[in-house]
């Protein structure tokens, strides 16, 4: 039986056996890994350039290129929708960021996500696709966050062309145009690039193959990243989108594609399976099923504004919301039924604090916290007067929501639902 899988001796020397297995189930970066699943995260709408065959504006639910998505989620939704993909998808191995703007130009986001995506799956390969241009100001970040496959879209090596291809580049505060934008751009690109490649990172360069204006110089291009540490090129026919420069570019046929990749391919490794797909692509690279999530977040907020839902308490006189969690000795639930509360019993627990105003992270307390959310875990929401940040991102990470307040039971529970379902 043949194999497509990457051979050892394919791999830069620096790369560590862990990048090596998750290259070779990386369906993007090991044609023989088709049968696994990647999930974009579309958690970066912004973007710090403006490519000529860019446009982000569609919302369009059947048109698949990148760039386009039909939702945008902040890393906490990155995360719920990943919980609910990872159950039906079987063989999902790569979580990747690829828009619809920049992975970079979005970096907060772009590292909330992964962070939090990771807590809960540390299994998974992380990919970033990138234009580059902060690539020397993130590289570090990308290596520390341990990011393993990075993409960076590398058009052109010469300003005079970028200047063709790139309408703006706003770098550090400044808008850039022509070929000095360009310059700076390409320079970032190629360091930026450098340094991953140099700490380990499997680095593949994408290239939009733009007719007239690049085609004759990728071969440049490729060499170049080669030498830079580059492990593949990804040579990309232009799609002329609607609304954009190049919107009225020739298309480049598919004998003109493969015949560059294969001139290409005496230099460098080439991707031959690529789809150019969506910001919010799932599933395998044949079979995109991002239509059956799109109403993941919809859902998931629904649900959170459920008819029923039970809700912990933490008071000292049994009518008000008057007591910190930290002081709680026990906890009176309650249960919220379309718009009704009723007691359902008292819990007791062990408290949390020993009386200091703020809560704290010291070893003891951890034992303690674990238990509380054992005892109320079947509630979806705590209500105290005050809360300290370790328990309520503990509670939090098993899907119970805090709300800290002072009012009667009654009222609080009646506001803090209606407040969750908003
Ligand atoms: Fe996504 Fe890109 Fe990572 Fe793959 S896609 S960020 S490397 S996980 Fe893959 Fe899609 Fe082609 Fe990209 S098929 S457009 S190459
Ligand atoms: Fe669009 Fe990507 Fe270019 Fe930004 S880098 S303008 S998102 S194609």
């Amino acid at each position: 039986m043949s194999c497509n899988c990457i051979g050892n001796s394919e791999f830069p020397e620096n790369i560590s056996e862990e990048t090596k297995a998750k290259t070779q189930t990386h369906p993007c970066y090991s044609a023989g890994a088709h049968d696994n699943a990647r999930m974009h995260i579309p958690v970066a709408p912004m973007c710090n350039i403006s490519c000529n065959y860019c446009n982000r504006k569609f919302d369009c639910l059947h048109e698949s290129r990148p760039g386009v998505t039909s939702e945008v989620l902040t890393p906490q939704e990155a995360l719920e929708k990943f919980e609910v993909v990872s159950e039906k998808i079987d063989n999902l191995k790569v979580v990747g960021i690829a828009g619809p703007g920049d992975a970079l130009a979005n970096w907060e986001s772009t590292k909330k996500s992964i962070e939090l995506i990771r807590e809960k799956d540390p299994t998974v390969t992380f990919c970033l696709s990138t234009n580059g241009l902060m690539l020397p100001e993130y590289a570090d970040e990308i290596v520390k966050l341990g990011v393993h496959h990075v993409t960076v879209t590398i058009n052109t090596i010469d300003p005079e062309i970028g200047a063709k291809i790139y309408a703006h580049v706003l770098y550090k505060g400044t808008r850039y145009t022509g070929v000095e934008g360009a310059k700076i751009l390409l320079e970032n690109q190629l360091k930026g690039l450098e340094m991953l490649t140099k700490q380990g990172v499997m680095c593949k360069v994408n290239i939009v193959m733009v007719k007239g204006v690049n085609e004759d110089t990728i071969p440049d291009v490729v060499k170049i990243v080669k030498e830079l540490g580059a492990f593949m090129t990804n040579i990309m026919p232009l799609i002329p989108a609607e609304g954009t420069v190049f919107q009225n570019m020739k298309l480049v046929s598919n004998v003109e594609l493969t015949a560059m990749r294969k001139k290409c391919s005496i230099d460098l490794k080439q991707m031959y399976h690529c789809k150019q797909c969506r910001a919010d692509a799932i599933g395998k690279l044949e079979q995109d099923r991002s239509y059956e999530f799109r109403n993941v977040i919809k859902d998931i907020k629904l649900e959170k504004t459920a008819k029923k839902i039970k809700v912990a308490v933490a008071s000292k006189t049994g009518d008000l919301i008057d007591l910190h969690f930290g002081h709680a000795k026990n906890f009176l639930v309650y249960q919220y039924d379309s718009g009704k509360v009723e007691f359902l019993e008292k819990r007791d627990i062990e408290n949390y604090c020993s009386g200091k105003e703020e809560c704290g992270i010291e070893e003891d307390k951890i034992d303690k916290i674990d238990k509380i959310i054992d005892a109320i875990k079947d509630c979806g929401l705590v209500l105290s007067m005050r809360i300290g940040e370790e328990p309520k991102r503990k509670l939090l990470k098993n899907n119970i929501e805090t709300v800290e307040m002072y009012d009667s039971i009654e009222n609080g529970i009646l506001s803090a639902v209606e407040g969750l379902a908003e």
